[in-house]
């Protein structure tokens, strides 16, 4: 669907579907819409975006499969195996896998709203199913996730400024933070922009002793910085036009949280929004390039599986500046 940006309401305007919740942008693109935010990355916002590509330096996002040891949240542990197709040939072979085990978008299915007991758009629990015609699946975006990519460097924000920060203790990088670290890079938000927020935390987890990383199976005992959890932060993402939010952190919010706190960004982002989180990325080399060149922002190129009636998908993302 093609975007008329000046018919795009604010987010204090929101909802504009009779009877659909507070907060919720169900309707605005179209009443079967599998798109969600990633509706703003548009043909003409992507040629931009190849614009901002000057140097061939390429990024990759993903941390590698199984590099969680064990998964978080008790997500299963994949097991690969090299199988002999003849003498000198070889195929794969991955069982066990979780979508979500490492580096990850949340699709809309991932999550839905437990008070309302739907999912984005309204759509029923029923209508999630494996296969053809499962709603809200992954393999819709197979096509549409490329365009412009900022990156908003919290985590060295923080240090630059003398102020102690712990990425695996839980906390928030506020909004005004937020706000303040993109006024220290030069860098402006533009609509139709993937944003990725850096908070530190996969390098702290990888310096974790291995029982603490053990304990990260469990959910309630992951421990994690977020930005903020509030609805300023999701209106400020929306009415700038934000397609989608990626952090290297297990959440994007901080961790832990409750379930059932209405407030909480997954319900407040993926049902009612339609706006994807991505988790785990891994940003720090990208951060580091940001910090020599001063540019922060970057083509992004992220290609979801294309698995029909997909949950959550591996970024499968890169970044080309
Ligand atoms: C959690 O907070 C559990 O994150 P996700 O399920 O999106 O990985």
């Amino acid at each position: 669907m093609a975007i008329d940006w000046n018919k795009i309401p604010k987010y204090a305007d929101l909802p504009v579907k009779p009877g659909a919740p507070a907060g919720s942008s169900w309707g605005v693109f179209g009443d079967n819409d599998e798109l969600g935010c990633l509706n703003f990355l548009t043909p003409e916002g992507l040629v931009e975006a190849a614009k901002l590509v000057q140097t061939g330096k390429v990024f990759r996002l993903d941390a590698t499969l199984g590099f969680a040891d064990p998964p978080l949240f008790g997500r299963a542990a994949l097991k690969h195996t090299i199988v002999k197709l003849g003498p000198y040939a070889h195929d794969d072979l991955i069982d066990n896998y979780n979508t979500q085990e490492s580096s990850q978008w949340d699709g809309f299915a991932h999550v839905g709203h437990f008070k309302h007991e739907l999912f984005y758009g309204g759509v029923k629990v029923e209508q999630i199913k494996s296969g053809p015609g499962g709603r809200l699946s992954i393999h819709h975006w197979a096509a549409k996730f490329a365009g412009r990519g900022v990156l908003i460097d919290a985590y060295g924000y923080r240090k630059a400024h003398g102020k102690a920060v712990d990425p695996v203790e839980p906390g928030e990088y506020s909004l005004d933070e937020l706000k303040s670290a993109l006024a220290w890079q030069g860098t402006t938000l533009k609509p139709g922009s993937v944003m990725l927020v850096r908070t530190g935390w996969m390098e702290a987890y990888a310096n974790l002793p291995a029982a603490k990383r053990k304990s990260f199976a469990n959910f309630g005992e992951v421990t994690a910085i977020g930005v903020e959890r509030s609805k300023a932060l999701v209106g400020w993402l929306w009415d700038n036009r934000v397609a989608a939010i990626g952090c290297d952190n297990p959440a994007v919010e901080s961790l832990p949280f409750s379930l059932s706190d209405e407030g909480a960004l997954h319900f407040l982002a993926l049902p009612l929004l339609g706006l994807s989180l991505g988790e785990l990325f891994v940003l720090a080399p990208l951060a580091e390039d940001c910090a020599k060149d001063r540019r922060y922002e970057f083509l992004l190129v992220s290609a979801p599986i294309n698995l029909e009636g997909g949950i959550a998908t591996p970024p499968n993302a890169v970044v080309i500046k």
